[in-house]
């Protein structure tokens, strides 16, 4: 029954077309007041009903292929842990072998002070201007205390750079976004506990920006003794009551949540770093070569550095920087703007006046 009267209408439609086109035929040469836009909108029965709201996953695109964006990530944990390394490998991956400017043999030195490091990726003509920001690493001095006291300055300022932007009467059509979406905490692969400084760090950046934790170096460990501490380093971060990403409670549907759970339970990814290449099987690899064979960084079979890169890029990018922008931003931007009447910038003179 459907089906006839379907066919029944094909007719009729094939006649608003016809109209339709002479109408525009002849708005053409009347100086045009017809929109070409009514005609090739719709196909068939929906002719008149096509709005084109669908369209605008496409426009969307083309703006972000335009635009490009930024995403910025930064690496902490104790020294030694391989965290320049990673660095390194994350944008070799990334940057792949297709580039040939990363001959460089030098050896990493060790890490003196925070520094970020850009590069622009291109894919599909979309544009990604990568930051990682590579800190020195902590643990060195005889008194600890505070050490994470710059890491937490440095994910501030650029808070601060991003709010005094938006307040600034004219403002610039797209701010620079240097602020860190997510911050990789390298724990060390000891096999006991967490370290008290671990448990510290977290704790108080947890609330300031996404901490995604790591396990450093995991090539040296036994399959189990990997499985063990992971489990043993999720244990102690529940009951430490730290919060790490994907936060549960920004999960926001179902979907989200069982998607996040299977995240949650894999994590903390156990990584390799590296930025060597090794001829294995006839393709080129990032790897380390040990006595034994050769660990290869990207192999899922040997560790867990392609799952945590393309869980930073591949699926959760968009949501890292959401989550910034919605919570960690919004809480520093909150609290900044109840000071004194907020949009002051922080200078010392601030302090010496309110001792007058
Ligand atoms: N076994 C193993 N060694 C690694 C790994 N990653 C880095 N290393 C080695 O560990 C040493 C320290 O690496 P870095 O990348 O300089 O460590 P870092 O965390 O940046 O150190 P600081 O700058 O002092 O904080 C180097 O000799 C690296 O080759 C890894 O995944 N496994
Ligand atoms: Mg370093």
């Amino acid at each position: 029954h459907c089906r006839t009267s379907k066919t029944e209408e094909r007719p009729r439609m094939a006649l608003l077309a016809y109209f339709l086109v002479m109408y525009h035929h002849s708005a053409a040469h009347n100086g045009g007041h017809a929109h070409s836009g009514s005609l090739s909108s719709g196909g068939g029965s929906t002719l008149l009903g096509y709005i084109g709201i669908d369209t605008i996953i496409e426009q969307m695109r083309k703006k972000t292929m335009k635009t490009g964006f930024d995403f910025n990530i930064m690496v902490v944990g104790h020294s030694g842990l391989g965290k320049s390394t990673l660095v390194n490998t994350l944008f070799k991956s990334q940057v792949s072998r297709r580039s040939a400017g990363w001959a460089r043999d030098e050896k990493i030195p060790k890490t003196i002070e925070i520094k970020a490091v850009s590069h622009v990726l291109e894919e599909g003509g979309v544009k990604m201007k990568l930051t990682v920001v590579d800190t020195p690493g902590f643990g060195d001095q005889i008194n600890n205390d505070n050490c994470w006291e710059p890491i937490s300055k440095y994910i501030n300022e650029q808070y601060e750079k991003f709010l005094k932007e938006e307040v600034n009467i004219t403002r610039k059509k797209r701010i620079p976004d240097t602020r860190v979406h997510c911050c990789l905490y390298f724990i060390s692969p000891t096999g006991h506990s967490l370290r008290q400084l671990d448990v510290e760090f977290m704790k108080r950046l947890s609330h300031s920006v996404n901490i995604i934790p790591v396990i450093a170096k995991s090539d040296t460990m036994t399959i189990e003794e990997r499985q063990e501490f992971k489990q043993r380093v999720r244990k102690e971060l529940e009951m430490g009551g730290i919060e790490f990403y994907p936060q549960k409670e920004f999960d926001e549907d179902m979907e989200d949540k069982s998607d996040n759970d299977k995240i949650r339970e894999a994590m903390p990814f156990a990584v390799v770093g590296s930025d060597k290449e090794y001829q294995v099987n006839g393709k080129r690899v990032l790897g380390r070569k040990t006595a034994w064979g050769i660990v290869e960084v990207e192999n899922p079979n040997h560790c867990e550095f392609a799952l945590l890169r393309d869980f930073l890029i591949r699926s959760h990018l968009q949501d890292l920087k959401e989550v910034t922008h919605n919570i960690h931003y919004e809480t520093y931007r909150a609290k900044r703007l109840n000071e004194n009447g907020g949009l002051h910038p922080i200078s010392t003179n601030d302090t010496q006046e309110s001792n007058l």
